[in-house]
C-alpha cells in the first residue's frame, strides 16, 4: 500500500468523468489499497480515484470516528438506485479543496449498488454523514465539487483561493 499525492483544484483531470472498471480484480484491489492508505494520510473520510489521477469508477469511504473501529467500504462502479425525498445539510471538505468549507445539502438517505473489494455485486442503504460522503465521491467520478453545489460567488472565491495559492506555491518552488 503506498500512500500518493492528492491532486488540489484548479486541476482539469479533476473535471473528467471516469471509466467504470470491468471487475475488481488485483489491479482495482491494488488501486482500492493506495486509496485507503491515501486517505487515512490525509485524514480524510472518502477519497475518489480522480483525486489520485486515475479516472476509474473507484472510491474508499470510511466514516468511523478517531477511536472508533474503522469501517473502510472498497467501491467500484457504484449506481444510486434510489434518492429520499428528504435532504440533509453537512458543512463539507474536500481533500482537493484543501481548509475550504461550504454548507452543502443532499439527499438524506440512498440505496446504492456497487462492486465490492471481491467483486461482488452488492446493495446497501446509507442514510447521514455516509450516504453525504458517497454521493460527494460519486460526484468526483462525474468532474463534480462540492463547490459546484453552492453559490456562483462563493464558488468564485475559493477557487480563486486555491489558485492564488497554487501560484505562491510554484513561485517558492522556482
Ligand atoms: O474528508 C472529507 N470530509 C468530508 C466531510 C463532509 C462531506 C464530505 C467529505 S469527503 C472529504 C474527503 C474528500 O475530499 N473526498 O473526496
Ligand atoms: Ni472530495
Amino acid at each position: 500500500m503506498t500512500a500518493l499525492p492528492i491532486i488540489t483544484a484548479p486541476d482539469p483531470r479533476l473535471k473528467i468523468k471516469a471509466r467504470p472498471v470491468a471487475a475488481a480484480d488485483d489491479d482495482v484491489r491494488q488501486l482500492m489499497d493506495d486509496m485507503l492508505e491515501t486517505m487515512r494520510k490525509a485524514i480524510g473520510i472518502g477519497l475518489a480515484a480522480p483525486q489520485i489521477g486515475v479516472a476509474k469508477r473507484v472510491i474508499v469511504v470510511d466514516v468511523a470516528r478517531e477511536g472508533e473501529k474503522p469501517q473502510p467500504m472498497m467501491i467500484a462502479n457504484p449506481e444510486i438506485l434510489w434518492r429520499s425525498p428528504e435532504l440533509t445539510t453537512f458543512s463539507e471538505g474536500c481533500l482537493s479543496l484543501p481548509e475550504h468549507y461550504a454548507d452543502v445539502t443532499r439527499p438524506e438517505k440512498i440505496r446504492l449498488r456497487y462492486l465490492d473489494y471481491q467483486n461482488e455485486l452488492r446493495e446497501i442503504e446509507a442514510s447521514g454523514l455516509l450516504a453525504t460522503c458517497i454521493q460527494h465521491e460519486i460526484d468526483h467520478l462525474d468532474g463534480i465539487l462540492f463547490v459546484d453545489h453552492i453559490s456562483t460567488v462563493k464558488r468564485g472565491m475559493i477557487l480563486r483561493k486555491l489558485a492564488k495559492a497554487k501560484r505562491t506555491r510554484n513561485l517558492v518552488a522556482a
